[in-house]
């Protein structure tokens, strides 16, 4: 942005002008976007981060390309890669992020409109966020069904088949089971299309630890209204945030940013005990 345009809503591009506009009570409607830079410090690797992210080190499951571990055709060809990986993410070892509570006080205060995440790693439910406030734009591990027939399939099931990094099979059509993440090549869930509109309804949009680069999803933050600011947190500057006359950027690390923000709100002392007990 031309640093000679003024801001719209807020009185400067600044964090302290970001905290006041919250803490004046104009804020009631906040939708958060998120993706896998929110988990990695609780040790769950992104795609695109260089040297540490999954597609930099998928070349030991001889892929033809490392998206092809996520895609559906490729997927009824070859199921192993995507359950050696499913193996090492699957949900249950891992423990929320400071960045996943802040979500949660959000909420609590009364502020969150909704939160539309790309991860599949349910940490923003283990961190208290309610079912009603998140949409799952890329599904999670929350189920699985039969890739033929869509017949469910057990949860224990499924569970010992990824412990023992073995291929489940459908129980009723020995089709193959895959749990409902949305691959390359699928519809995403009809959650996303019913919510999508909300983001012009918010007051604060926050985008963080996302690299902007998986449609429709990227296109969520341009939804919302020119006078709506929208914060981005994380390592690098993506989708066009910074150019919007109420962007503010905190680049750096996700857990540090929004510790930043919620000292500058007076809530920093309340996100850690919130954490602490999660
Ligand atoms: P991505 O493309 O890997 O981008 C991650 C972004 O986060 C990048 O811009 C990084 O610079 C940034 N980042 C990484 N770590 C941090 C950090 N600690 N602090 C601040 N920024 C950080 O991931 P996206 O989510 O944008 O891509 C969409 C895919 C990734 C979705 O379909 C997800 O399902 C998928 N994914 C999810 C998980 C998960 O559920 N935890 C893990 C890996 C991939």
């Amino acid at each position: 942005i031309d640093e000679s345009v003024p801001p719209q809503t807020l009185k400067a591009r600044d964090l302290e002008a970001l905290a006041d506009y919250i803490k004046s009570g104009k804020v009631k409607n906040v939708v958060v976007m998120t993706g896998a830079g929110i988990s990695t410090s609780a040790g769950i690797p992104d795609f695109r981060s260089p040297d540490t992210g999954l597609y930099a080190n998928l070349a030991r499951l001889n892929l033809p390309y490392a998206e092809a571990v996520f895609d559906i055709s490729y997927f009824k060809e070859n199921p192993e890669p995507f359950y050696t990986l499913a193996h090492e993410i699957y949900p249950g070892k891992y423990r929320p992020t400071i960045a996943h509570s802040f979500i949660r006080l959000l909420h609590d205060k009364g502020i969150l409109l909704k939160l539309f995440t790309q991860n599949i790693d349910c940490l923003e439910r283990e961190a208290g966020v309610p079912d009603d406030k998140i949409v799952e734009a890329h599904g999670s591990f929350a189920r699985q069904s039969c890739i033929e027939c869509h017949q469910p399939y057990p949860e224990d099931d499924i569970k010992q088949h990824i412990a023992a990094k073995s291929i489940p099979r459908c129980h009723e059509c020995k089709g193959l089971v895959k749990p409902e993440i949305v691959f390359f090549g699928e519809q995403l869930p009809a959650a996303f299309f019913h919510n999508r509109h909300l983001p012009q309804d918010s007051d604060l949009c926050i985008v963080m630890g996302t690299s902007l680069t998986v449609q429709p999803f990227a296109s969520l933050p341009e939804m919302t209204r020119t006078a709506t600011p929208r914060v981005l947190i994380n390592k690098e500057r993506v989708g066009g945030l910074g150019s919007g006359t109420d962007d503010i950027l905190l680049l750096g690390d996700c857990d540090d940013g929004v510790k930043k923000l919620a000292k500058a709100c007076g809530w920093l002392g309340e996100l850690e005990k919130l954490w602490a007990k999660t």
